[in-house]
C-alpha cells in the first residue's frame, strides 16, 4: 500500500519582543487549523517560534528569563497543544527551554515533536549552535553561545505514527552530518525551524546568497540522504532585523516542492510520498551496499581540517 504523509510548513512573521505569548500562541493556533483545513498531517514551526530572537542582544540575567519556557506546555502553550488535539494534527515546536539537571540550570535552544493527541512525542536540542558568547568587534551580535549549551540529547529519530521523523535547528541545516545521522537513524522526513537573518556584518559581500544558501544544504541533505524535509522560517523584519523566508518542503529527489511566498504568516502545504524514498535509494544510493563506514573515520574523529 502506498505511504504517504502529509506535511505543513507553518512558516511565522516576526514575533516582536513587545508581543505576548498570548497572542504568539494564536498566531500559530491559526497556522495550525489553516494546516489542518489542507489536510495536514504534521506541521513544523520555527526554531524559538514563541519569542524574538533575542540572542540577537547582549541581554542582562534579569531579563533574559521571560524567554525561556520552564515546561511546555505551560499555561500559556496549552492552546497549541490543545488544538493539536482537537484538529488530529501533529506538530514540532522550537522554543527555548530552561530546565534544572542535576540541581544545576541548564538552557537549549530546543524543538518538541507533538502528536496528534497534543503529547508529547521526542526532544531535540540544537546541536550546531552558532555565534559569540560575548560580542566581538567586526561580527553581526550573535549570542547563541552565551543563552545556549550544544543539545546533548543527539540526533534522535521518533514514530509518528508508522513515519520516522527527525529534527533539526536552524544552523544545523547547514551541517552534512545533520542529515547523514538523520538518515541513519532511519528518518524518512527531517523538520527543521530556522531564524536566519538577511545581512551578516562580516560578510556583506554574500548577503546576495543568503536564499541559496539556505535552499543549497537541505535539498542536497534530502537528495544524499533520500528524505523529505520541511523547513519553516521566522521571517520579516522582527525588532528591526531582518530574517529570511523561504520556508520550504524538499523532496528525496532534491527538488522544492513547494514554498512560501511571503515573509509572514504562512501555510505550504504537500502530501509527501514517502515511497519516493525507496526509489531514489534504488537509483543512487543503496546505503548499505555502497557506503565505506570503514573509510570515514576522520569524521568522527576530526572537528576540522588540520591547521598546515
Ligand atoms: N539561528 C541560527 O542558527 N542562525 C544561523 C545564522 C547565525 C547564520 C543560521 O545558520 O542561519
Amino acid at each position: 500500500m502506498a505511504r504517504s504523509l502529509t506535511l505543513a510548513v507553518c512558516q511565522t512573521g516576526p514575533v516582536q519582543r513587545a508581543a505576548s505569548r498570548a497572542e504568539t500562541v494564536g498566531r500559530l493556533v491559526h497556522l495550525l487549523e489553516q494546516a489542518a483545513a489542507a489536510g495536514a498531517d504534521l506541521a513544523v514551526f520555527p526554531e524559538l517560534a514563541l519569542t524574538t530572537f533575542f540572542p540577537r542582544w547582549m541581554l542582562d540575567d534579569d531579563e533574559i528569563e521571560a524567554f525561556y519556557e520552564t515546561s511546555c506546555p505551560g499555561p500559556e502553550t496549552q492552546p497549541l497543544y490543545d488544538a493539536a488535539r482537537r484538529l488530529s494534527v501533529g506538530f514540532a515546536l522550537g522554543y527555548a527551554e530552561r530546565v534544572v539537571e542535576n540541581g544545576r540550570v541548564r538552557r537549549f535552544n530546543t524543538m518538541d515533536l507533538i502528536g496528534r493527541d497534543g503529547a508529547l512525542v521526542g526532544r531535540y536540542r540544537k546541536m550546531h549552535v552558532p555565534g559569540q558568547e560575548t560580542p566581538e568587534p567586526g561580527t553581526t551580535v550573535h549570542l547563541e553561545r552565551r543563552y545556549f549549551e550544544p543539545g546533548n540529547l543527539g540526533f534522535p529519530v521518533f514514530r509518528f505514527g508508522d513515519v520516522r521523523v527527525g529534527l533539526a535547528l536552524c544552523n544545523d541545516r547547514r551541517w552534512p552530518e545533520t542529515y547523514r545521522m538523520l538518515c541513519l537513524g532511519g528518518a524518512e522526513v527531517a523538520l527543521i525551524g530556522y531564524n536566519t537573518p538577511m545581512l551578516l556584518d562580516e560578510a556583506p559581500a554574500l548577503a546576495h546568497l543568503r536564499m541559496f544558501h539556505n535552499h543549497l544544504p537541505m535539498q542536497a541533505g534530502a537528495y544524499q540522504n533520500t528524505l523529505w524535509v520541511a523547513a519553516a522560517a521566522k521571517a520579516g523584519i522582527e525588532d528591526g532585523q531582518a530574517l529570511i523566508g523561504g520556508s520550504c518542503i524538499i523532496a528525496p529527489t532534491g527538488e522544492i516542492a513547494a514554498q512560501a511566498l511571503s515573509i509572514g504568516d504562512e501555510v505550504v502545504v504537500y502530501r509527501a510520498d514517502l515511497d519516493l524514498i525507496a526509489a531514489c535509494r534504488r537509483v543512487n544510493f543503496d546505503f548499505a551496499r555502497y557506503r565505506r563506514p570503514a573509510e570515514y573515520r576522520l569524521i568522527a574523529e576530526r572537528a576540522g581540517p588540520p591547521e598546515d
